[in-house]
């Protein structure tokens, strides 16, 4: 056999179908259960629309990638294809994505879990289709309260799956099942081909790879709903452990905003560029604030035109040093119901949703 003949034979080889036995799923087996979590720099952060490659990444465990005409959304037993989904009228919605631990590595004393600190978030524009429509479309009615949703992700043995419920309210009022991220196709490790995408509300409630849903009276059991993603109903203070019912779920977003740019040295009087992001579980940011005196002034920053609602809001300060030394600045957000980012978070056992004023050191010379 010449080269030529040979090469044919083998791409003719590889081409035919094997018949005789079914070969082993071709896969890597997971070492420990954190395949990818990674937070985005907060200094890359400066985007109105986060690019799909720099979004953090929150997985429990290893997704599988599905093909995309056997897959099928299971919605109480009835069976619906992508392109079932496709042809629902589409719904869009920019918002924040942030997992609730984000700022976590930020609580003192130290808890345990990722040590997430300022990059669990972005803002991202998701495409697809309103929960509402999808539950239509498969006779689901609206009596229920609660909305199961599972992801194919479900690890082996004793690890507890990733699997929640969210209340049917805030299901059918805006939330969305994208197969869309930034006008493109959902990556896989931010849920391809389906998730959930709820508004406003904390990243756990965002199920990637959604397979199937169920209505229920009752909300879904197990780790992810009964020990972790709880909030205490009674402020605490570290080593005051609340039990499960005495916490809700982790909701809404908490007011906050972070310092994406400011000079690391710059001279006295002269306009330093300050920017940052701002967002909140309300619809909108009213304003966001720099002090440069510790909190006893504050300077009123412009906000972006970009928003949407529970969007984040771009910002910046053109900010003039009057001193030299090292000068701390502060940023603060009020919301459109009036929320104000506190000086400290609230301190909570798991280190959810930290929010303190966010402060960064300037060097300012003569
Ligand atoms: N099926 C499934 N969905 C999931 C998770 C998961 O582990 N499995 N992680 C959740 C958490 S805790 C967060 S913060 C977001 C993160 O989404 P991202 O990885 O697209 O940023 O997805 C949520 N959806
Ligand atoms: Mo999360």
């Amino acid at each position: 056999m010449d080269r030529r003949t040979f090469l044919a034979a083998a791409a003719a080889a590889a081409l035919a179908p094997v018949a005789a036995f079914a070969a082993p799923e071709r896969h890597l087996l997971q070492m420990g259960g954190y395949p990818l979590n990674a937070e985005t720099p907060l200094e890359l952060l400066t985007d109105y629309l986060t690019p799909n490659d720099l979004f953090f990444v929150r997985s429990h465990w290893i997704p599988r990638m599905p093909d995309p005409k056997t897959w099928r959304l299971d919605v109480n037993g009835k069976q619906l294809s992508l392109a079932d989904l496709r042809k629902l009228p589409r719904a869009e919605a920019t918002c924040v994505l942030m997992c609730a631990g984000n700022g976590r590595a930020l609580h003192e004393p130290v808890l345990p879990g990722v040590q997430w600190r300022y990059g669990a978030v972005g803002n991202a524009r998701w495409s697809g289709v309103r929960v509402r429509d999808v539950l239509a479309r498969a006779g689901v009615g609206k009596g229920a309260k609660h909305l199961h949703l599972f992801g194919s992700d479900d690890p082996p043995g004793k690890v507890p799956p990733f699997h929640r419920s969210i209340e049917m309210e805030k299901a059918l009022d805006d939330c969305i099942l994208a197969f869309e991220m930034n006008g493109k196709p959902l990556p896989l490790q931010h849920g391809a081909p389906l998730r959930l995408v709820v508004p406003g509300w904390a990243g756990d409630h965002w199920m990637k790879w959604v397979v199937r849903m169920t209505s229920s009276d009752e909300p879904q059991k197990g780790f992810f709903m009964d020990t972790a993603y709880r909030w205490p109903l009674q402020p605490g203070a570290p080593g005051v452990s609340f039990k499960p019912e005495e916490m809700k779920p982790v909701t809404e977003l908490f007011v906050k905003s972070n310092i994406t740019t400011a000079p690391k040295q710059t001279r006295k009087g002269v306009i330093a560029d300050i920017r940052g992001f701002a967002f909140s579980g309300a619809p909108d940011i009213a304003r966001v604030e720099v002090s440069d005196d510790g909190g006893a002034t504050w300077q009123r920053a412009l906000l972006d035109n970009r928003h949407a609602p529970n969007a984040w809001r771009l910002w910046h300060l053109r900010w003039t040093p009057k001193r030299t030394g090292r000068i701390t600045l502060l940023a603060r957000a009020t919301d459109s119901r009036g929320a104000v980012q506190p000086r400290s978070a609230t301190w909570n056992q798991s280190g959810y949703l930290y929010n303190a004023w966010h402060s960064v050191d300037v060097e300012v010379t003569a």
